[in-house]
């Protein structure tokens, strides 16, 4: 039987196609609670923390729950929370209708390129569906959120990374195996997830995610890399590449 060919990537979305979380959904959350007259305030330091729990809705819950033993929570507190989210994801919207979050190094070029080579592109991500796609708009414009077969995001599956579900829909709804794939992640909740998929993973950390554990990814790098500005390594093997482009990912998905 012949090996199974690269057909398409799966990419996740904050931290990895931009660095969304510390400015962007932490800013948002920030404003959200001020609307809401609660007095929470999310430092970088402490959103670090509360990152660990993937979910903006089951993030604000954990908060509750180990950082704020006064509350006095609602009675309704699903309700409570939800609208609380709802209000984050507006201001979220806004910040990035704004152009306040650029995609990271790399991303516009490798998509092109993964295109112009005819590979298949999905999302999987934790984050709710009108961010993904507000983002796209934003970066690469409208049309570019068509270049995504499938756009897995959010609660459309029960449970959230590290949990395989969202890239097993994903995978599911583009009718391919795990062999075919090659995924992109920044960290260990969302590589715990796409492994137990069983999808090589290429790993791109940031600055919340750097020390994270990432055994089992095919490469790990600080950033996609530019013509220009390589990446560096931080573990596995690259050869003489200095970015991530079809032969080094064919190379990585072939070994
Ligand atoms: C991303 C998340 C998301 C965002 C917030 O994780 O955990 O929860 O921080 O998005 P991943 P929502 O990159 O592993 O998918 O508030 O819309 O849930
Ligand atoms: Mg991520």
């Amino acid at each position: 039987m012949s090996a199974p060919k690269l057909k398409a990537f799966i990419f996740d979305v904050d931290g990895t196609l931009a660095d969304t979380e510390r400015d962007g959904h932490r800013v948002a959350f920030n404003r959200a609670f001020a609307d809401a007259k609660l007095d929470w305030s999310w430092d970088v330091e402490t959103y670090g923390v509360l990152l660990k729990v993937t979910g903006g809705k089951e993030r604000v819950r954990y908060f509750i729950e180990k950082f704020q033993p006064v509350f006095d929570v609602p009675d309704d507190l699903d309700g409570f929370i939800r609208v609380l989210h709802q209000s984050k994801t507006r201001h979220y919207v806004e910040l990035l209708k704004s152009g306040a979050i650029p995609l990271r190094p790399g991303v516009e070029r490798l998509l092109n390129e993964a295109r112009s080579a005819g590979l298949r592109l999905g999302i999987a991500t934790t984050t709710t569906p009108e961010n993904v796609t507000t983002l796209l708009a934003a970066t690469l414009g409208p049309e570019s959120i068509d270049w995504f077969e499938v756009i897995a995001a959010g609660d459309v599956v029960p449970k959230k990374k590290p949990a395989p579900d969202i890239f097993l829909y994903a995978l599911r709804k583009m009718h391919l195996s795990s062999a075919e794939c090659m995924a992109f992640e920044d960290s260990e909740n969302g590589l715990l997830s796409s492994m137990q998929a069983d999808l090589k993973t290429i790993v791109t950390v940031n600055g919340y995610t750097r020390n994270d554990k990432f055994e089992g990814a095919v490469i790990v790098l600080d950033q996609l890399g530019e013509h220009g500005s390589a990446f560096t390594v931080i573990s596995g093997d690259a050869g003489d590449a200095s970015l991530v482009d079809m032969p080094l990912i064919r190379r990585l998905f072939e070994t």
